[in-house]
């Protein structure tokens, strides 16, 4: 069960904030061989990989048009309409995010200005698994398709059947995605990487995954690939006073836990009383949940800390930098103000951390680990490159030629110098 502590120093936050530590580095070695294998053998290599993790050797390496075309029939309407209703909420929220710049004339003749233009070719990741994540599709396609990107491949695994999760092939119809690949682990990172006879190479992968796709989603990324986010177990911290429902807690705490059974999931409270409550509620609920197992093990690696205050509790929360935040106090709007470091979060008793998980609009693919301190999650930016250009006239290089001469000749660097001035001589000749 959680473990809970009570007014802790100040000084021993930082230790409290610290996630599990995973060393990750000794599946190195064998997802470089991974590697190596995919680049020599391409598609035989991810058939063969495929054999050995996911039990199975796909007849085709590829989702077909039948099967695609099948999976609307595999899935109930109902499902069907909320996968559309959270898909127009997602598709609305994300399409706000466009930028447009307008140029600006620093100097009088000197013009600069940025276009946003979409990465040519991504890689999204779906991991297999115990959970069909056909949401993270919808999280990752849509900003993908918002932003222009020209080539959308997914690898996601077979199950021991071959097959891809219906709710997951009709995810990718909607997205308009057909380049779908029954590839996992590490073997789909590195097909995504450096390509093979059927998965093109792309610029940018995206996606979580267990250890080895984090793990090689690093490995390519210092191979010049670049990826969403550095990822690690899903959190969230629940910010809590007496204003707060105690079954509500529980069952957000239990939301995130269940995801895996190493999440994390902290509790900060100003109120021992509904500590108490939470903690009977976490026992009731838990006991009637499928993932009992996984989220069990999660609240033994999970904190409930008792604090003097919201001002020490936004302080901690600051300090943690959680996923997910949860404000379940009274004066959630002015809290959420002071909110510094978190990835997503959730004000007031009735925004569950599972409505930005599915519907709401939000991204689900957030910063863990404490990145929150310095990543943003998932958006339209993270699949669009921002390019400058300029355009000087004769006049605006006579204005701001000698700002750079004098520069250039400073950093000892003559032929910058020399770019200005052979120009400068051609205007005064005129
Ligand atoms: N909480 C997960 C996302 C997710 N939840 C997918 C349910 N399905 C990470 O933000
Ligand atoms: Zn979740």
């Amino acid at each position: 069960m959680i473990k809970k502590i009570y007014n802790p120093e100040v000084s021993t936050w930082a230790d409290l904030a610290k996630r599990p530590v995973m060393d990750l580095e000794e599946l190195e070695a064998g997802i470089k061989e991974t590697f190596s294998f995919v680049k020599e053998q391409g598609d035989e290599a991810l058939l063969q990989l495929a054999e050995k993790f996911d039990k199975v050797r796909p007849s085709q390496l590829l989702v077909t048009q039948e099967e695609l075309a099948a999976a609307e029939g595999a899935i109930a309407s109902e499902l069907k309409e909320a996968i559309l209703q959270a898909y127009s909420n997602i598709q609305l929220f994300h399409a706000q995010q466009a930028e447009q710049m307008q140029p600006v004339e620093t100097m009088p003749g000197v013009v600069c200005w940025r276009k946003s233009v979409a990465i040519e070719k991504v890689g999204l990741y779906i991991p297999g698994g115990t959970a069909p994540l056909f949401s993270t599709l919808l999280m990752l396609g849509v900003p993908a398709r918002l932003a222009g990107c020209s080539e959308i491949v997914l690898c996601t695994p077979p199950n021991k059947e071959g097959a891809i999760h219906p709710a997951i092939l009709y995810t990718a119809l909607l997205l308009g995605i057909t380049k779908i690949v029954k590839a996992g682990g590490a073997q789909a990172v590195a097909a995504m990487a450096f390509g093979t006879e059927s998965v093109p190479a792309v610029s940018k992968i995206f996606g979580p995954g267990n250890q080895y796709v984090t793990v090689a989603k690093q490995l390519v990324g210092r191979a010049g690939v670049a990826i969403d986010m550095p990822a690690g177990p899903s959190e969230v911290l629940v910010m809590a006073d007496e204003a707060a429902n105690p079954a509500f807690v529980a069952a957000d705490l239990l939301s995130q836990a269940e995801h895996g059974a190493d999440s994390q999931v902290v509790l900060l409270t100003t109120s021992e009383i509904l500590l108490e409550r939470v903690e009977q509620e976490l026992e009731k609920q838990l006991a009637e949940l499928p993932r009992e197992a996984f989220a069990a093990k999660a609240l033994d690696n999970s904190l409930a800390i008792v604090m003097n205050s919201t001002q020490q509790m936004l302080a901690f929360s600051n300090l943690y930098a959680p996923e997910h935040l949860i404000l379940a106090v009274e004066d959630f709007e002015r809290v959420a103000e002071g909110v510094i470091n978190a990835g997503s979060v959730f004000l007031g008793n009735f925004t569950p951390e599972s409505a930005g998980d599915y519907a709401s609009g939000t991204n689900h693919t957030l910063p863990t680990n404490g990145y929150a301190r310095a990543y943003s999650g998932v958006s339209l930016d993270s699949f669009i490159k921002k390019i400058t250009f300029q355009q000087i006239t004769p006049q605006g290089l006579h204005n701001i030629g000698r700002t750079v001469e004098v520069m250039a000749e400073a950093e000892g660097l003559q032929a910058h110098k020399n770019a200005v001035s052979i120009r400068l001589k051609e205007i005064q000749n005129v």
